[in-house]
């Protein structure tokens, strides 16, 4: 009998103590709904960035209504007019372009919906049609990409150091940035210049494209360094060299951004030189946010919020980096 009361006893206790342990859950109302507009799936980095951002809303309970513009401002348009037609909480979307909002977020203003924009930015003209951009800071990543080539060449100033630029999509915000903040940096030194610039909308395979067109004009002999906006166009550069005698990372030093494993491989195999991450996990950083927003008393939030991002070179040590997850 006395073995009976003991045991219930515990298993009492055992029972308290499970429910009072019981992790909190996010104090935000389940009724909420987030409308995402994502602008497209082009990068490893693009759809670790979605994943980052859909797994952050879901921890916080709100319901998701998700869209893809597949790289297509218009159908990016309609999907925020439908996220304006539901009378969601709150949007957030990845702009695809700089350019061209104005209308649909003076719509969703007279709705008095907020908007929140992640990863790129959109022109300033507009900036007070949106409550606060998360994302990168573009401009570092293309000063750190110019520092990383001055560094190289410091030992060699009277060395005239011709560069190739593999830029992103013209119109989108990264790519704009990223451009003036290499310049700015090898803008110190008298013998590093940007001598041609082709264009591979961040897409692997028109990366291929335009680098073999250049070799197919016989136009890399006189590159020192090829600087590419992104991993895809840097792995298609990879893709298209690989028909040439050119040694890539010894030949041809090559600088990218993003960071991802793949190209992470290639710094590993002395093919890359220099890889600048952009960090895509955003959705720790847009759930806080939206909680800030949504959780009853309209806290302000900052205008802007930027991810915390570093650099990975030959020049550190390789085994350290953190597996990248995209
Ligand atoms: C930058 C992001 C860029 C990535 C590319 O934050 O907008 O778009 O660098 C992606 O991989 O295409």
């Amino acid at each position: 009998m006395k073995n009976k009361l003991v045991s219930l006893l515990f298993l009492l206790w055992l029972l308290i103590t499970l429910v009072a342990c019981k992790p909190k859950e996010p104090t935000v109302q389940n009724n909420i709904v987030i409308g995402f507009s994502q602008s497209g799936t082009e990068s490893s980095w693009r759809k670790a960035h979605t994943t980052s951002i859909l797994d952050g809303l879901k921890k916080n309970k709100y319901q998701v209504i998700y869209r893809n513009g597949l790289m297509d401002q218009e159908r990016q348009i309609q999907d925020i007019r439908s996220f304006i037609a539901y009378r969601v909480d709150m949007i957030v979307f990845t702009p695809l372009t700089k350019d061209g909002w104005e209308p649909v977020l003076k719509e969703a203003e007279q709705a008095g919906i907020d908007v929140i924009l992640v990863d790129r930015d959109i022109n300033s003209a507009s900036s007070d049609l949106y409550l606060s951009h998360i994302g990168p800071s573009f401009k570092a990543e293309g000063n750190r990409a110019g520092i990383y080539v001055n560094n190289y060449f410091k030992e060699q100033p009277e060395r005239k150091i011709n560069v190739l630029e593999l830029s992103g999509l013209t119109s989108a915000s990264p790519t704009t940035l990223r451009s003036d903040g290499f310049r700015e940096a090898i803008g110190r030194e008298q013998n590093i210049t940007v001598i041609q610039t082709v264009y591979g909308d961040y897409t692997r395979n028109k990366g291929k494209e335009v680098i073999r067109n250049l070799i197919k004009h016989n136009q890399l002999k006189e590159i020192d360094v090829l600087f590419s906006h992104n991993d895809e166009m840097t792995l298609g550069a990879l893709d298209a060299l690989k028909e040439t005698a050119i040694q890539p990372g010894k030949d041809l030093i090559i600088v990218t951004i993003d960071g991802q494993e793949n190209i992470i491989e290639e710094l590993r195999a002395g093919r890359v030189n220099c890889v600048v991450e952009c960090n895509p996990q955003a959705g720790y950083y847009v759930a806080r946010a939206i909680e800030r927003r949504l959780d009853g008393d309209n806290k302000q939030i900052p205008h802007e919020i930027y991810m915390p991002e570093t650099v990975f070179s030959d020049q550190g040590d390789l085994d350290s980096i953190p597996t990248r997850n995209y």
